[in-house]
C-alpha cells in the first residue's frame, strides 16, 4: 500500500479508506507502469466535504486572480510537452505525435480559460426605466465532479476543470481507471501551481468512485465524458432533481458522406484519418462512410489499400500510425463486434483483426494489437454493426445512388449524433448536409478528426447533453442572475 500512488484531497497526497490497489498498464507490450490506491466512495466523499469547504473563499477571488494559478499549469504543460506525451504514449498507447497533441490541446483549454477572465462578461440590456441599470451577471454554481476516460488522458480532464475552475467552482476529478499516471502528474500541476486547499481534489478509482459523484449530495454539477450507457445513467439520476446539472459528452456512430464530385485524394485521406488515428477509440471516429455509386468503386480501391497497408506498432516509434487499443477487455469487444459483423453478412473487404506475427514489434507480444476491418454493408438495412459504435478500426462502406437527401437520411438513420464528415465540392450539397446532419460536430471537406478548444464540442441525441468547452462549458458551471439596480431616488 505505502509504494502505491495516493488520492490528492484539500491539497495533500492521502491514503484513501480501502485497502485495494490498481496497475497501470501499457497497453502496447502490457508492462505495469504504476501501482495506484483505489479510491472509495468515503474518499469521495472526504474530497467533495474539501471542496465544499473552499468553495466560498474560491469565490471571492477575482476571475482575474483565479486564472493566475491556469497561467502556471498552461506554462508547465507548454514546457514539459514531449515528456507528458510520451506519458500518454505509454499508458493509452497512442502513437506519440497524438500522445504530444493531447497535451498540447490541453493547454489551448487552459490558456483559453484563463485568458477569458480578463474578457468582457456580459451585455447591458436596456431598461423600461431610465434609471434603472439591468444585466445579467454568472455565478459559480459550487461543487464540480468531472468523470473523464482514457482515451484523451490529459486534454479531457482540462476541458473540465479549467473553465470550471477560473468561473470560480472547486473541482473534484475522477480520472479514467486506465489511465492514473496522466491524473497523478495533472494533480501535481495543480499542487506546483500552489492552488489553495480543497480548490482542486483527485481520487484515482473506478465507476464506483464515479458513482459517488454523482450521488453525494454536495456535488451541483457533473461533467461526465465516456460511454453512452454510464452518461445516461448520470442523466437519469440527476436529471429531474433540483439544483443538480450534468453535462454528459458521450460517443458515436460517425459517418463520412463521400459525394458524387467529391475530391478522391480528401475523401480517401480524411477517410483514413478519421476511422484509423487513435486506432478508431475517438469518440469523433467515422465508422460509416456513405459513398455515391458515381465514385463508390474507386473510392473502395483505394481506401482498401491502405486499411490493408497502413502501420500498426509501437506506438513510440514515430512511423507507426496505429497504436494498440486501449485494454484486453476492449481488445475482445472489437474482435467480438467484428465477428458479429461477419454473422451479419455483411461483405468483409479488410480483416487485420488478429495481426501476423511479423506485424508485432519484439517485446510487444502482449500488446492489445488490432488492425483495421472493413466490410462493405447494405446502407439501408437494420444492422448491429452499422448502428452501435464500436470504438475501434472497424468501418463499413455503404453505397448510396441518389441525392445529398438519401446519404443524409442513411447518416441520420442512428441514435447517436456527434459527429460527421462531408467531402464534396458542391456548395448545394454542403449547405444541406450542415443544416440536416444530426450532429453536433459537422466538418466540410476535412477529415472528422480533432478538435479546436474555442468551438463548441458535443452531440444530439443519444451522445450527449454537455457542451464541454470554451463558452459553453461556461453555461454548464454557472448560474445566472438578472440583475436591475434602481440608480434614482424614485421608488416604483
Ligand atoms: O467508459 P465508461 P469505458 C465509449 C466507447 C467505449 C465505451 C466504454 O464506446 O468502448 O465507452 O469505455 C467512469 N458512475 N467511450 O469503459 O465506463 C469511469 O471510471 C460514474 C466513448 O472507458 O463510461 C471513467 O472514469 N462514473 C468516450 C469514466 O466513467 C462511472 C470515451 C468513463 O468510463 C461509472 C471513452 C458510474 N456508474 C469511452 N462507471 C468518448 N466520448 O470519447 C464508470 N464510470
Amino acid at each position: 500500500m505505502a509504494d502505491a500512488y495516493n488520492h490528492y484531497i484539500d491539497g495533500e497526497w492521502v491514503d484513501g479508506e480501502g485497502t485495494e490497489t490498481f496497475e497501470s498498464e501499457n497497453p502496447a507490450t502490457g508492462e505495469t507502469l504504476g501501482e495506484f490506491q483505489k479510491g472509495t466512495p468515503a474518499d469521495v466523499d472526504r474530497a467533495v466535504d474539501a471542496a465544499d469547504e473552499a468553495f466560498e473563499e474560491w469565490r471571492e477571488l477575482s476571475r482575474i486572480d483565479r486564472a493566475e494559478y491556469l497561467w502556471d499549469v498552461y506554462h508547465e504543460l507548454r514546457e514539459r510537452t514531449d515528456e507528458l506525451g510520451e506519458v500518454v504514449t505509454k499508458e493509452c498507447g497512442k502513437e506519440i505525435s497524438e500522445g504530444k497533441a493531447d497535451v498540447v490541446e490541453a493547454a489551448h483549454m487552459v490558456e483559453w480559460a484563463a485568458g477569458d477572465a480578463r474578457h468582457p462578461k456580459g451585455d447591458i440590456v436596456p431598461s423600461e426605466i431610465p434609471a434603472k441599470d439591468a444585466y445579467m451577471r454568472r455565478k459559480p454554481r459550487g461543487v464540480t465532479g468531472c468523470i473523464t476516460p482514457w482515451n484523451f488522458p490529459v486534454a479531457i480532464p482540462y476541458w473540465h476543470m479549467a473553465i470550471a475552475l477560473v468561473e470560480g467552482n472547486t473541482v473534484v476529478f475522477k480520472p479514467a481507471e486506465q489511465t492514473p499516471w496522466c491524473a497523478q502528474i495533472i494533480a501535481e500541476m495543480f499542487e506546483d501551481a500552489g492552488i489553495p486547499n480543497g480548490v482542486f481534489n483527485m481520487v484515482q478509482g473506478y465507476g464506483d468512485a464515479g458513482n459517488a459523484i454523482v450521488e453525494n449530495d454536495d456535488v451541483d454539477t457533473v461533467i461526465f465524458t465516456g460511454s453512452a450507457e454510464v452518461g445516461h445513467h448520470i442523466q437519469d439520476k440527476l436529471g429531474g432533481v433540483a439544483g443538480k446539472r450534468a453535462a454528459c459528452e458521450m460517443g458515436g456512430k460517425n459517418a463520412i458522406v463521400i459525394t458524387e464530385e467529391a475530391d478522391l485524394d480528401i475523401a480517401v485521406h480524411s477517410a483514413v484519418m478519421s476511422s484509423f488515428k487513435t486506432t478508431g477509440q475517438r469518440c469523433v471516429s467515422s465508422e460509416r462512410l456513405i459513398v455515391h455509386s458515381d465514385v463508390y468503386d474507386e473510392f473502395k480501391e483505394r481506401f482498401v489499400e491502405v486499411a490493408e497497408n497502413v502501420s500498426v506498432g509501437d506506438p513510440l516509434d514515430e512511423n507507426t500510425f496505429m497504436g494498440p487499443l486501449i485494454e484486453e477487455e476492449h481488445h475482445e469487444k472489437v474482435t467480438r463486434n467484428n465477428e458479429q459483423a461477419r454473422e451479419e453478412g455483411v461483405n468483409v473487404l479488410v480483416d487485420r483483426t488478429e495481426l501476423d506475427a511479423e506485424e508485432i514489434p519484439d517485446g510487444h507480444e502482449d500488446g492489445y494489437w488490432v488492425g483495421p476491418f472493413v466490410y462493405e454493408a447494405d446502407a439501408h438495412a437494420d444492422l448491429t454493426c452499422t448502428h452501435e459504435e464500436v470504438f475501434g478500426p472497424h468501418v463499413a462502406l455503404m453505397e448510396y445512388d441518389g441525392d445529398v437527401e438519401e446519404a443524409v437520411e442513411i447518416q441520420n438513420d442512428t441514435e447517436y449524433g456527434l459527429a460527421g464528415a462531408i467531402i464534396s465540392e458542391d456548395y448545394r450539397q454542403i449547405n444541406y448536409y450542415r443544416d440536416r446532419a444530426e450532429i453536433g460536430l459537422a466538418y466540410g471537406n476535412l477529415p472528422c478528426i480533432g478538435a479546436e478548444v474555442q468551438l463548441p464540442f458535443g452531440g444530439v441525441k443519444k451522445s450527449g447533453n454537455g457542451y464541454p468547452s470554451a463558452r459553453e462549458a461556461i453555461e454548464a458551471v454557472t448560474d445566472r442572475t438578472a440583475w436591475t439596480l434602481n440608480n434614482s431616488k424614485e421608488i416604483e
